[in-house]
């Protein structure tokens, strides 16, 4: 089968499509066989060189139009049908040839289908012809409402050089002449410079690939030769993912890079600056490889990232660092063009993607003020696909194309890639279509972006906003850029609390060695003087406190006078103190404060490696300050990291913790749910199940996840709470945690003895005496546990592991807390 000439040829599809759209069955077979009879019985029209401009006529779905009144061959733009309205009263193009589904799996899985599916894009044009748009043989005769058929044709291999080497034109034409058995082979042994990754390789892929890149390059140019306002082209096999010299994600040429870069040669000036915007769920690498220098091609996708573990992200054959993040922002003369969206997570609806587009595509894209726009029109991140775990909905896809039709005076070619359930992309697609030409979108669903979403465009706002003098607030980062004078507004707050709770309750610092003790590290655990006695001890692991700010909207500007602190721990610290309570508050701080601080500017530290972290602590904490004491109880209470924190230590302190904690009670606002499984113990599971409350955001994306519906168990007792922050959630389930907390101690405070302090706690408000000593003590007073032999007048216990640790230059006027002076119970004489 002689599918490549070599020749620079216009395939004439006109009388193809009424033949083969017949073949509704796509199978290996029957369409290799078809491929063979549409070549034998078909002419090929070669083009001549002296007419490199010229397109092919326009024309209905499988029929020359007559009613279009097109003069082929002839590229001057089409005279308006109605002068006043020029662009309204033009037509929408239509590329769509049903060759380009005979790339086919060679050996067909049985009941395995590949998602790229040929039938993909006979499903759009289907439902095109459904819905009113394309015409086809058969049904009612063209009006002036269809879409105008525009011819496909190979790409020339000169084109392809755009964007391609040689080597890879040469080898994906090599394929054509390759049994199934070979391609087989080809695919298992790719050889030493490529590597097949998720790819399927057919005789007619080059000629399919030829057609698809041959498509996108007649769509962009009947739009700049005036002959349509705006393209839809139906093509496949995609294109985003294809490298200059790999084949990739079911991608064999880089369609709209191959349109972009042969439309900028032959229109010059006319169509100078491109646009490309990729809305399928996957990030383009393909495109960002060939445009990342370019000045004029400004290329932005949005994509699920996954923080670098969604496809494409680690499959590159150069092992090369995630691509599809936000820092990539093209280089040299290209630096600020290429702009990626990447999302944290999948799940993400109209409602995020319409806040991409008003925060940033729109105003980039108006600043950048392009000369065509072509949008990389994966459909895979539509409601129902498979592959792209999404929810946009068609009238989401329109109303991004609405809004991108404002651009380029509204010259848009749609190039379909992926998308695979072929319910979803056809009614996607039709959206789309409708929209190009000139219906308003439905009316969207939903309103509220995810939190995630929000989170993930403002971060590329920040970046973007170095770049783009439309998008505010502009990055402070250069500002602290350098040696910073001055103090991390974290420790300058734990400092005051410190002080506060030294103030109201006594609380002071307990030691804590580190090899290297962070400034941060300063203040971090704060106790109550009564820890070690037999009273019920409350463990809190929490966050910093909240900090709620208007920033200036200009320049984004936080100032201490509109900047507030909710430190709602405060209140749960308060009141296990008016019960009688000992309280250990534990800060975890959301960065530590280190030496190069100032030379980056770098976001809050991973969740893992803060609970990482946050489980040494509270390991150290119940080894030299909670295991050993008389308290009747011990309650652990834990924020996010400290919800992680408290779940890593059970696991691996099974025996102690199942002997000695009470009840554990965690506040899951943003980082994952832990399970509490053993794989050596059955016991535990049920054990934390019921020795825990845990509250979980009302956003969570747990509740959306297959493990919200079954197995809960393991998670703990989860209440769903009815707020998302912290804060709030801290607030709103304060009754729950105290109802929970009076009930397991009601034993003990009804035996308290007569004369007990706190005897009035929890009737009225009978605080302990405020104690004013001025300064709460500097420095640690507390054991120094791993027997750290610490200068003058420190003993070491006979097992060497515990030392007194010196007073560090206390005011004399403030008395030593008492909790300092006494000896870990660990060190007591038995
Ligand atoms: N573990 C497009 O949407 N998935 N391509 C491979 C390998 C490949 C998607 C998973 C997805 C390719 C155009
Ligand atoms: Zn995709």
């Amino acid at each position: 089968m002689d599918l490549d000439d070599g020749s620079d040829v216009v395939m004439h599809d006109g009388d193809v499509l009424d033949s083969t759209e017949n073949y509704t069955q796509a199978t290996g077979t029957s369409l290799g066989s078809a491929i063979k009879a549409e070549h034998d019985s078909r002419g090929r029209i070669p083009r001549p060189n002296t007419l490199k401009s010229v397109t092919p006529a326009l024309k209905g779905a499988g029929k020359k139009m007559h009613s279009l009144d097109l003069n082929p061959g002839i590229d001057v733009p089409r005279p308006p049908k109605f002068s006043q309205l020029p662009y309204a009263t033009a037509q929408t193009g239509l590329v769509y040839d049903v060759r380009m589904r005979f790339h086919v799996e060679s050996i067909p899985s049985e009941n395995d289908v590949h998602p790229e599916d040929p039938r993909r894009i006979h499903a759009i044009f289907e439902a095109f012809v459904h819905a009113g748009l394309a015409w086809r043989e058969g049904s009612e005769g063209p009006s002036n409402y269809y879409m105008g058929r525009i011819d496909t044709r190979k790409v020339t291999k000169d084109e392809v050089r755009l964007v391609h080497t040689e080597r890879h034109w040469d080898w994906v034409q090599s394929l054509s002449t390759k049994t199934a058995e070979e391609l087989v082979d080809e695919l298992q042994h790719p050889g030493e410079y490529r590597q097949m990754d998720s790819v399927y390789l057919s005789p007619s892929t080059p000629y399919c690939a030829a057609l698809s890149a041959g498509g996108a390059i007649e769509a962009c140019r009947a739009i700049l030769l005036g002959k349509v306002k705006n393209v839809f082209a139906v093509i496949r096999p995609p294109g985003h993912h294809a490298e200059r010299e790999d084949v990739k994600g079911f991608c064999f040429y880089d369609n709209v890079s191959i349109a972009t870069k042969a439309c900028q040669r032959e229109f010059g000036q006319r169509c100078r600056k491109v646009f490309i915007l990729d809305w399928d769920v996957h990030h383009g690498n393909g495109i960002q490889q060939a445009n990342y220098d370019d000045p004029n091609v400004l290329y932005i996708s949005l994509h699920v990232h996954q923080e670098g573990r969604f496809y494409p992200e680690k499959s590159y054959r150069d092992r090369r660092e995630p691509y599809g993040d936000l820092l990539h922002c093209g280089e040299g003369a290209g630096l600020s063009t290429n702009v990626n969206i990447p999302w944290r997570h999948a799940g993400m609806g109209d409602a995020d993607y319409i806040y991409a587009f008003q925060q940033i595509v729109m105003p980039i894209a108006t600043e950048f003020d392009p000369d065509l726009v072509i949008i990389a029109a994966g459909f895979d991140a539509a409601e129902g696909d498979m592959l792209g775990g999404c929810h946009v909905t068609p009238a989401g896809y329109a109303h991004m194309t609405h809004m991108l039709m404002s651009l380029a005076k509204g010259r848009v070619a749609v190039c379909l890639e992926g998308g695979y359930n072929l319910d979803s992309i056809a009614r996607s697609a039709c959206a789309v279509g409708k929209t190009l030409m000139g219906e308003p979108p439905d009316r969207l669903e939903t309103f509220s972006p995810t939190r995630s979403g929000v989170d993930d465009v403002n971060m590329v706002v920040r970046q973007q906003s170095k770049f783009w003098s439309s998008l505010y607030p502009k990055d402070m980062s250069a500002r602290l850029a350098g040696p910073l004078q001055g103090e991390r507004m974290h420790d300058l707050v734990r400092k005051w609390q410190a002080t506060t709770l030294w103030e109201e309750h006594e609380m002071s610092p307990l030691f804590i060695h580190k090899e290297k003790l962070s400034k941060s590290f300063d203040n971090q655990v704060l106790a109550t003087p009564n820890y070690t006695e037999e009273r019920p001890l409350l463990v809190i692991m929490h966050d910093p406190p909240e900090v709620l700010a208007s920033p200036d909207p200009r320049t984004g500007k936080i100032e201490l006078h509109n900047t507030w602190l909710t430190d709602i721990v405060k209140t749960y610290v308060n009141w296990a103190v008016e019960q009688g309570f000992a309280v250990i508050d534990v800060n975890l701080p959301k960065h530590v404060t280190s030496d190069d601080d100032a030379q980056k500017h770098e976001e809050v530290d991973e969740v893992l490696h803060r609970t990482v972290e946050a489980t040494h602590l509270l390991t150290y904490l119940w080894d030299n300050y909670i295991e050993l004491n008389d308290s009747s109880h011990v309650f652990l209470m834990g924020t996010n990291t400290g919800h992680g924190a408290i779940i890593n230590f059970i696991k691996a302190n099974e025996e102690r913790a199942q002997d000695r904690l009470s009840k554990a009670i965690s506040f899951v606002e943003d980082v994952p749910l832990q399970s509490c499984k053993s794989p050596t113990n059955d016991q535990l599971q049920s054990w934390y199940y019921g020795a825990s409350l845990v509250f979980v955001a009302n956003e969570h994306g747990f509740w959306h996840s297959e493990f919200a519906r079954k197995s809960r168990k393991r998670f703990g007792r989860l209440e769903k709470s009815e707020e998302n922050t912290i804060s709030d959630m801290l607030v709103a389930n304060r009754k729950a945690v105290t109802d929970l907390l009076l009930r397991e101690t009601e034993k003990w405070r009804s035996q308290r003895p007569v004369g007990d302090d706190e005897e009035m706690a929890g009737v009225s408000a009978a605080l302990p005496e405020p104690v004013q000593r001025g300064l709460p003590p500097v420095g640690n007073f507390a054991l120094s546990p791993r027997g750290k032999a610490i200068s003058n007048g420190n003993f070491t216990s006979p097992n060497g592991r515990q030392a007194r640790s010196p007073r560090i230059g206390s005011p004399s006027k403030a008395a030593p807390p008492i909790a300092n002076s006494v000896l870990s119970p660990r060190q007591r004489p038995s």
